[in-house]
């Protein structure tokens, strides 16, 4: 992201001579675009092997890695499945609920500011 702001310092007698100058200055400042965490939340109801197979399509998980992180949402009732930028993270969200709604399991994904 680039904000090229335009910073105005004035009036002032930068050199000296009457006291009436105005000072324009111009820089170019760089930030990184927010990132934000996407969250697979735990439910009574929603199949260990359904989660697994949702964090495998999505997010690119091995088996191994998928069924890890479906243990820990089990167990602790929330993980960060990923961090993206704002449009990837809503999309993501927005596949695994559809995906979800679909098979009726009521399965929940959320984002956050990072
Ligand atoms: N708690 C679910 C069960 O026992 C499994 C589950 C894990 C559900 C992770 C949701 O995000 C989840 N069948």
């Amino acid at each position: 992201m680039i904000d090229h702001s335009v910073w105005v310092a004035g009036p002032g007698d930068k050199d000296g001579d009457d006291g009436t100058s105005t000072v324009l200055e111009t820089r170019t400042r760089t930030k990184r675009p927010p990132l934000y965490k996407v969250l697979l939340l735990n439910d009574d109801y929603t199949p260990m092997e359904f989660v697994v197979a949702v964090l495998e399509r999505f997010f690119g998980m091995s088996h191994a890695q998928a069924f890890e992180i479906m243990l820990t949402v089990h167990k602790k009732g929330v993980a960060v499945v990923g961090v993206f930028s704002h449009e990837i993270a809503e999309t993501k969200v927005a596949q695994v609920m559809d995906f979800a709604r679909q098979h009726q399991h009521p399965l929940q994904c959320t984002m956050e500011k990072e």
